[in-house]
């Protein structure tokens, strides 16, 4: 299998990095900081990142690192990039709210490589690599086949930055409401994009998103067979803060909803 040592590698980091975690959780006494309003930064964050670089760095020392607590790009470098969340749903970790995650994405020339999504509380291990398929721990992924909007199930997160778009937001959670089974808000971005590959929902939207918080899921739900774009329904890029994912009928009508709510202004960043 192409990529073998860059996915070993990533459970490796991954695995290192939820011991960390899980000690966090532990203890209940770690520090809680704010970097903006309602976005947390906690102890296990800083270590848990400090703990996949450092891992990935011994096997890989030329790589270039996209990492949530230490980034400085605004777009993808080109060559051999490793794109981390240290622990995506911080804020449901602060509360001991599963789920919460590692997301560790591997990009080559600002193609996705490999993808790993570890859901800590439940240690479950979504990962892909590309043209290899996407897998749950070691059963195989793919997305659902409901093409019929009132028979899916949707997920999306609620905004937490931008909020003089809550009004349009509210609009579509109103229409899914009336149109699909329902809807869910995890918390966590990875988790939500490997419950698209896994067919546990038919389709995920979300805005205010950044690059880390995607990097690993994409992949997954590209190798189960699912897309994802941007509010445009064009090709979604890492930067873009916008998404939508699922099957293609899926997209398209969750695509129609956001356009309808939001207006053709609001579509992008
Ligand atoms: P984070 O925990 O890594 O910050 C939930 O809607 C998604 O948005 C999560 O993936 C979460 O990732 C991200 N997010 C970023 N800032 C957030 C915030 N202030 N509140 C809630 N989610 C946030
Ligand atoms: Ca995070």
């Amino acid at each position: 299998m192409k990529y073998k040592k860059e996915l070993e590698t990533a459970r490796k980091a991954s695995s290192e990095a939820a011991i960390i975690i899980r000690e966090f959780a532990k203890s209940e006494t770690f520090g809680v900081e704010l970097k903006r309003k309602n976005d947390l930064v906690t102890d296990a964050d800083l270590a848990s990142e400090k703990k996949i670089i450092e891992v990935i760095k011994s096997v890989f020392p030329k790589d270039r690192f996209l990492a949530e607590e230490s980034n400085t790009y605004t777009e993808l470098p080109s060559g051999r990039v490793w794109i981390i969340d240290p622990i995506d749903g911080t804020t449901n970790f602060s509360h001991g709210f599963p789920p919460y995650c590692v997301s560790i994405a591997f990009w080559e020339n600002r193609e996705p490589k490999v993808g790993l999504v570890l859901e800590v509380a439940n240690d479950e291990w979504f990962w892909a690599v590309e043209s290899d398929g996407a897998y749950l721990g070691d059963q195989k992924l793919s997305i659902s086949e409901i093409t019929d909007p009132s028979k899916a199930l949707i997920s999306t997160g609620f905004p937490y930055s931008q909020f003089e778009l809550v009004d349009p937001y509210l609009q579509v959670l109103k229409n899914m409401m009336q149109k699909t089974h329902g809807v869910r808000r995890a918390g966590a971005a990875s988790y939500d994009l490997c419950c698209v590959a896994a067919g546990r929902v038919e389709g995920f939207y979300e805005y205010g998103l950044n690059p880390w918080d995607i990097a690993a899921g994409m992949l997954i739900i590209k190798e189960a067979g699912g897309i994802s774009t941007d509010w445009k329904g064009k090709q979604n890029k890492l930067f873009g803060k916008r998404i939508i994912s699922g099957n293609p009928s899926i997209c398209k009508f969750l695509e129609g909803e956001i356009r309808n709510c939001f207006g053709e202004e609001n579509l992008e960043l």
